[in-house]
Order: structure tokens, then C-alpha cells, then sequence
């Protein structure tokens, strides 16, 4: 491991697995239970606002009950002690690298965030959310998960790239590369000059675009590369 720089890493739902929440797109992923067109767009939203309320509270829930794991300790711990910025982005909706001591960007949104449809305040979210919940700013029944649902713009993208085009090295984990704009990141680091590094339980769909890689459970592999 390089001795200084800044790095950045991105980390997706495989480092969550080990705190027990679910993943995406492996077997028993969360898009093999339900299609991501009933749960996770505006579209879906519009047409069954109850459905998609449940399955976010579901995951609130899920998410209230997980403890950070070693992962998330040792990104902790990489962000205090290294000697220049580590900064964080993940997809991931849970808090988990907040309770490990992480700051992180979520391109993504957050499951303790929620948000008026139609006059954008922003507040923490309820245990459970309901179609007929009102806004406490505008009064109107529009509120909904500060979730970025397929379709719509992550948040942070301006900063993410200032990131892209300055970091001496791009480190993603626990992600399979599959949803943009986030894949796109390893190739945008590299054509800045950032040596670039995945660490996953498995080789991903954008692994040829990275120089190095480090195969296993990230609360294995990730404290023996931080440490
Ligand atoms: C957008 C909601 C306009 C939150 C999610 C090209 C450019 C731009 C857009 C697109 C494009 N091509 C297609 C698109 C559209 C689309 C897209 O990417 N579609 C895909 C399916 C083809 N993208 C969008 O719509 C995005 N918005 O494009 O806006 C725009 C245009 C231009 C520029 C900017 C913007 C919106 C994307 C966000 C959608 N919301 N979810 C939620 O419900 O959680 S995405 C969803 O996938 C989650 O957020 C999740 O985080 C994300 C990525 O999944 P992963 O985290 O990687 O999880 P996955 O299960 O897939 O993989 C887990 C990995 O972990 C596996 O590899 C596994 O091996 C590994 N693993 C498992 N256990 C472990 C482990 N590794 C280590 N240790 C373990 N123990």
C-alpha cells in the first residue's frame, strides 16, 4: 500500500452483507425478491406509493438493527489515521460507516432521510412511512424515502468528480459495478492518473478496469489492507 496521497473509496451493499443486510444482485439479493420497477423509481412510486413505503421501511427497519462490522471499523480507522483525505463514498442507504466514526457521501440517499415531493424539505425519517404522512413544511401528503431511485440524479456528483480527477488512488469494495454512474468512477480516476484498486468477495462486472484486486470477505481482507 502506497504511503500517502489522497484515497477514495467507493463501497457498495457487500460490505453490509456481514452486518447482516441484504445485498442486491447476489443470489439472494434483494432485485431476486422484488423487481427494482415495483420498488426502486418515481414511476414505481406514483403508481403504488404504499408498496414502495413498505419496502423501505422494511429496510429502515432491517437497518436500525445492524451494528457496523470490521469494515467499517477499519475504513474508520483509515480516514483518522492516514495521512492525507480518505473520503468515502458509498451507495449504500444504511449508517453504518457513520456508526463505525465514518464521514461518508451517499450518492444514493439515506434511509433515515425523508423528503417532500413537492416542496423539497428535507427531515429525518419515521420508523415507518405512509403515503398519507404530511409534510411538516408544506403541509401536503408528498413525502417520501431520500432515497435516489433508477432515473433520478445522485446526489454529490460535483464533488465526487473534483474527487475523481484528484485522488492518487480509487479503491472500490463491495460493489459489482453494475449501476452508473458509480461504475463509470474507476475508469474517470484512471484517465487522472489514480492507481486504482477493487476489493470484493468476487470478480465484478467492471474488475478488468481496476489494476489491482483483492479477493474475500471485506471484513477480512479490508482491516489486513488497512492495517
Ligand atoms: C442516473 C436505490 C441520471 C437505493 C439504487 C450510464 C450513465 C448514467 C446512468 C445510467 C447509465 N446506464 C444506465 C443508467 C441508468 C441506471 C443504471 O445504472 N442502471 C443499471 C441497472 C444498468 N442508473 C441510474 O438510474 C442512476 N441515475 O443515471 O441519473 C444521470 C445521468 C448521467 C450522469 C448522472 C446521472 C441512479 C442509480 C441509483 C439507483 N438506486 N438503489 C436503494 O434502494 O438502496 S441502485 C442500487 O444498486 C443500490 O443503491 C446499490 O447500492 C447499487 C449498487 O449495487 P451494489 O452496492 O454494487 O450491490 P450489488 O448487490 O449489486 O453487489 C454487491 C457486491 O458485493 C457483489 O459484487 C458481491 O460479490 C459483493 N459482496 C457480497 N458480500 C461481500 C461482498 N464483497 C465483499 N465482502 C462480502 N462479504
Amino acid at each position: 500500500m502506497q504511503t500517502s496521497g489522497t484515497i477514495l473509496i467507493l463501497t457498495g451493499a457487500g460490505i453490509s452483507a456481514e452486518s447482516g443486510l441484504g445485498t442486491f444482485r447476489d443470489s439472494d439479493g434483494l432485485w431476486e425478491q422484488v423487481p427494482i420497477t415495483e420498488v426502486a423509481t418515481p414511476q414505481a412510486f406514483v403508481r403504488d406509493p404504499q408498496k414502495v413505503h413498505d419496502f423501505y421501511n422494511m429496510r429502515r427497519q432491517a437497518a436500525g438493527r445492524a451494528q457496523p462490522n470490521a469494515t467499517h471499523h477499519a475504513l474508520a480507522r483509515l480516514q483518522r489515521d492516514w495521512p492525507d483525505p480518505v473520503v468515502l463514498i458509498t451507495q449504500n442507504v444504511d449508517a453504518l460507516h457513520e456508526a463505525a466514526g465514518s464521514t461518508a457521501l451517499h450518492m444514493h440517499g439515506a434511509l433515515s432521510g425523508a423528503v417532500c415531493a413537492a416542496c423539497d424539505h428535507r427531515w429525518p425519517a419515521p420508523a415507518l412511512m405512509a403515503p398519507s404522512d404530511a409534510c411538516p413544511h408544506c403541509g401536503k401528503a408528498a413525502t417520501r424515502p431520500d432515497i435516489v431511485w433508477f432515473g433520478e440524479m445522485p446526489h454529490h456528483l460535483p464533488a465526487i468528480d473534483r474527487h475523481l480527477s484528484d485522488c492518487a488512488l480509487f479503491v472500490a469494495i463491495g460493489t459489482s459495478g453494475a449501476v452508473y454512474p458509480a461504475a463509470g468512477f474507476v475508469a474517470e480516476a484512471a484517465c487522472h492518473g489514480a492507481a486504482t484498486l477493487e476489493i470484493n468477495a468476487a470478480a465484478t462486472d467492471v474488475s478488468e478496469a481496476f489494476e489491482q484486486h483483492i479477493i474475500g470477505p471485506a471484513s477480512t481482507v479490508v482491516p489486513d489492507w488497512v492495517d
